[in-house]
């Protein structure tokens, strides 16, 4: 078995591995049994960052301690859930591999895997069973490339007011990769669906911790798989996937949360039914309602599977409560996603939603991509300043002036402020 150190992923050329070679040689990434070290020993905090979470904990470590990561928000060890600090969006759209948000729901992950004998298995309700190594993968399809927004479902969550359990994130359990694989179609069509396929699940190499407890798994619609769109990735930003973000192979179903982009994926099967396990029924469920909102205290409502994303924005030069220049232009940037569609336009607030101005675009790299926003605005002779961004999608859909909630801390969706301090020494 090869052992690659998962620092050096970063050293594989785009050349290399676009030519097919580094993803097999190199594929071994280790994981320097932090599973077991850090628990004991849990990772020394360089420095803390505070996430402004309302009426809660909001302090966080930043840990460089996790392999192919530099500083992340520290959320939990076990399993990893690593939060990308703001600061990374307003470096450029795309996020880089080593500042990319983690997050598992079981913490029997390998921490290491051999490319050689990876096998990705295609069963269940298709004209013949296979099983494809790394290798077939990389070189028996045609490969596709572009650039999507990764978000967690629950990308905010530790923001909701009123407050709801599960994962205390601020904003950074998302990031924007350019995705390099082949399609899901073309590999669902080695296998051939049977008719009357009606669902395809996707299932990892990590386990559940407990006998009795569900594995990860998520299916799409077959009409979905089929769609030419869902890519198997085998690299990132032009370099094999990070061992934490799901190497050597994962599903990107762009548009949609990221629950559905399965990691280490191994296992798919076509069902002749609707999946109706764990993750699909019972986890992940949204009220069906426009932004799956639904009023504090009420329980009685029609839910559905998470799916679609919706579009957000967010400013990330200016930090909460920071003083800045009384009386001169203030420059706000900051980053958008459109959801399952692009960016059609981001406006900016001063005076809580009453008048808006346009912001200016930054390029377009797609319409699953983040998109930059630029704007000047001018700032009084003293006193608070709020910043909201406004982002409208190219199907016409702008992020409510009211924050949407629901019980489970999905799909955060309003428009967010950052209030500024003008004068007194910036
Ligand atoms: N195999 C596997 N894939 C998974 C998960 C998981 O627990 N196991 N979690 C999903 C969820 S809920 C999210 S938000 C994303 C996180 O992707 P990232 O860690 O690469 O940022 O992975 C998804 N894919
Ligand atoms: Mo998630």
């Amino acid at each position: 078995m090869i052992r690659h150190d998962a620092k050096s992923d970063s050293r594989l050329s785009r050349r290399k591995l676009l030519a097919g070679g580094a993803i097999g040689a190199a594929g071994i990434t280790a994981l320097p049994a932090f599973a077991k070290s850090l628990v004991a020993r849990p990772p020394v905090a360089n420095s803390v960052v505070d996430l402004g979470l309302p009426n809660r904990p909001s302090q966080r470590a930043l840990t460089s301690e996790f392999p192919g990561k530099r500083e992340m928000i520290l959320q939990r060890i076990r399993p990893p859930l690593l939060e990308t600090p703001l600061s990374a969006f307003n470096q450029g759209v795309i996020t880089p591999n080593d500042r990319f948000y983690v997050r598992w729901h079981w913490n029997e992950i390998p921490g290491q895997i051999d490319a050689a004998t990876f096998r990705l298995k295609l069963h269940g309700h298709v004209e013949r069973e296979i099983e494809l190594s790394l290798d077939q993968i990389l070189h028996g399809f045609e490969r596709i490339e572009y650039t999507a927004v990764n978000q967690c479902s629950g990308n905010s969550r530790g923001l909701f007011v009123p407050p709801v359990p599960g994962a205390q994130w601020g904003h950074g359990a998302m990031g924007n990769a350019r995705w390099t694989g082949v399609r899901l179609r073309d590999v669902l069509a080695r296998a051939g669906l049977k008719p009357g396929a009606v669902d395809v699940r996707f299932a990892g190499l990590d386990e559940a911790l407990l006998p009795d407890a569900p594995k990860f798994r998520k299916s799409l619609a077959a009409e979905h798989a089929m769609d030419g769109e869902v890519l198997i990735a085998f690299a990132m930003n032009g370099v094999q996937l990070p061992l934490l973000n799901g190497f050597p192979l994962r599903l990107v179903v762009p548009g949609w949360y990221s629950t559905y982009w399965v990691k280490m994926l191994s296992d798919i099967e076509v069902l002749p039914r609707k999946d109706d396990n764990y993750w699909m029924t019972k986890a992940y469920l949204v009220p069906k309602a426009p932004f799956g909102n639904v009023a504090p205290g009420v329980d009685d409502y029609p839910k559905e599977p998470i799916s679609r994303m919706v579009p957000r924005s967010l400013v990330t030069n200016l930090a909460e409560g920071q003083r800045v220049a009384a009386g001169r232009p203030l420059a706000v940037s900051g980053i958008a996603l459109g959801g399952d569609c692009g960016v059609a336009k981001v406006e900016i607030s001063t005076d809580h939603g009453a008048t808006w101005r346009m912001a200016k675009l930054g390029e377009d790299a797609g319409k699953y991509s983040f998109r930059r926003f630029d704007l000047a605005v001018p700032v009084p002779a003293a006193g608070t300043l709020p910043v909201t961004c406004r982002c409208t999608n190219t199907a016409g859909v702008s992020q409510p002036l009211a924050m949407n909630w629901n019980p489970g801390g999905y799909m955060r969706a309003g428009v967010e402020t950052v209030t500024v301090i003008a004068g007194g020494g910036a």
